[in-house]
């Protein structure tokens, strides 16, 4: 059969009335009824209503509408005819229809859980839902390397085995590698910290892993990971890249993806104005009249963490967390030592945590004491010390988390709806 050139969904419209048209895709829905055959064709662009009636088709053409099930995979000739009652205010009169990859029995009905999903997820990926959170995440990513270009930021990679522990080692991933003990990457901080003094602003977008039995809406065991490091900067100036960032990546997904943030049924407004900057003492303080039995020096939880963040309307940055709280390489306060030179950022709406960072210690002695303190062997930090010794400058980064950014942004439950194929404590398939 010759079909000649495709069009993608989105480019039938109805000024196309009359004309002849070929189109390829997967059954999203059809109805039979006997002598005329409905098919709802979807692509990545839209979905199509196509018609086989007899008496405007060959047999043969009907014969296949009825037999094609739900996902098979077609390519059609039809004409198109307006029709205010089809999406789109088009349908397809077919006048070919090949059947390129049966489906029968399409596992997906419609009524199945989230596990059940999860097992699918190879085939859960057509669903009209996932694709608009991960054109969302595609859109995001794009504008993050956007902003990134335009402010001057060279992309970088950094190594997945390593042998440093970065955020703690209750997390870690160990690795047997040719007898020796390493790790998959926490994150790629460390690294990047080497990078800055070829490039002074740089940055990355790479999955990190974290070994996290929580097994909150918000934790992944594979996450992607947007982190930038800028030498000659202070913890101020690190809030000031992650509100610009932010903020452009907000605005593009809204202006790029309109329609999946419709489908998804989610009001987005981008953030405009200052994001708020509190202390950690005042979101403690929040935390403990709602209710929060924290007490000062420990982290914020995740509970405490969303009680405050109902009170937003913008993302907002919580800053200087007690010095047990946090990682090795954050810089005390010098003005109040018991404080680090660090911040998160948490989205409104009781999403909580988006991104962590902050002003790194740069003097080769403090960070030694500090690798020390924390029970770490120095001698597996050789490198990054020798950063302190050969030219040290002052420097903040931080990292954001893609998947939060993207629930937050598209408005979903769990952040394994923002990834294709999620990997948690109890699945690594498919
Ligand atoms: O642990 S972080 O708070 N900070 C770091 O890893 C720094 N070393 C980054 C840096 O300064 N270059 O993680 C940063 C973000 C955090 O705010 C989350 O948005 C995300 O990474 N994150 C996660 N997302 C999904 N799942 C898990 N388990 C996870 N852990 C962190």
């Amino acid at each position: 059969m010759k079909f000649g050139k495709t069009h993608y969904i989105s480019e039938i419209t109805p000024e196309l009335q009359g004309r002849e048209v070929v189109v390829a895709g997967w059954v999203y829905r059809k109805r039979d009824l006997g002598s005329v055959q409905f098919l709802v064709l979807r692509d990545s662009t839209g979905i199509l209503q196509m018609v086989a009636k007899e008496g405007e088709c060959n047999e043969e053409t009907l014969q296949a509408a009825k037999r094609a099930g739900i996902e098979s995979s077609l390519r059609a000739k039809g004409i198109v005819r307006q029709d205010p009652r089809a999406p789109g205010g088009v349908e397809l009169v077919l006048k070919e229809l090949e059947v390129v990859g049966p489906s029968e029995d399409f596992p997906i009905k419609g009524k199945e859980g989230p596990e059940f999903l999860l097992d699918h997820r190879h085939l859960y990926l057509r669903s009209r839902r996932l694709q608009a959170i991960l054109k969302i995440r595609a859109e995001a990513i794009k504008a993050m390397h956007e902003w990134f270009y335009k402010n001057g930021f060279i992309e970088t990679e950094a190594p997945t085995i390593i042998e440093q522990v970065v955020e703690g080692g209750a997390t870690l991933f160990e690795l047997n590698y040719f007898g020796k003990k390493v790790y998959l990457t926490q994150s790629s901080q460390l690294y990047l910290e080497a990078f800055i003094t070829a490039f002074e602003k740089v940055y990355t977008i790479q999955p990190s892993f974290r070994a996290e039995k929580s097994r909150t809406w918000r934790h992944l065991t594979e996450f992607w990971h947007a982190e930038a490091e800028m030498a000659w900067a202070d913890l101020n100036d690190m809030m000031d890249v992650v509100e610009a960032l932010v903020k452009y990546v907000a605005e593009k997904v809204v202006e790029r993806r309109s329609e999946e943030l419709e489908y998804l049924k989610r009001r987005f407004e981008p953030p405009d104005g200052r994001f708020p900057r509190i202390s950690y003492d005042e979101a403690l303080e929040m935390a403990q009249r709602k209710g929060s039995k924290l007490s000062w020096g420990e982290d914020l939880d995740t509970p405490s963490e969303r009680m405050i963040s109902l009170e937003f309307e913008t993302p907002f940055f919580v800053h200087r967390y007690p010095r047990q709280s946090r990682a090795f390489y954050h810089m005390p306060d010098p003005k109040r030592p018991e404080v680090l030179l660090c911040a998160d950022l948490l989205a409104p709406e009781g999403k909580g945590e988006i991104v962590g960072g902050g002003q790194r210690i740069h003097d080769y002695n403090l960070l030694l004491e500090r690798i020390k303190e924390f029970g770490l062997d120095p001698s597996r930090y050789t490198w990054y010390l020798d950063l302190r010794k050969y030219g040290t400058v002052p420097h903040s980064g931080f990292g954001l988390g893609v998947e939060r950014t993207v629930a937050w942004i598209a408005g979903i439950r769990h952040i394994k709806d923002a990834i294709g194929f999620p990997r948690t404590p109890t699945r690594t398939i498919p």
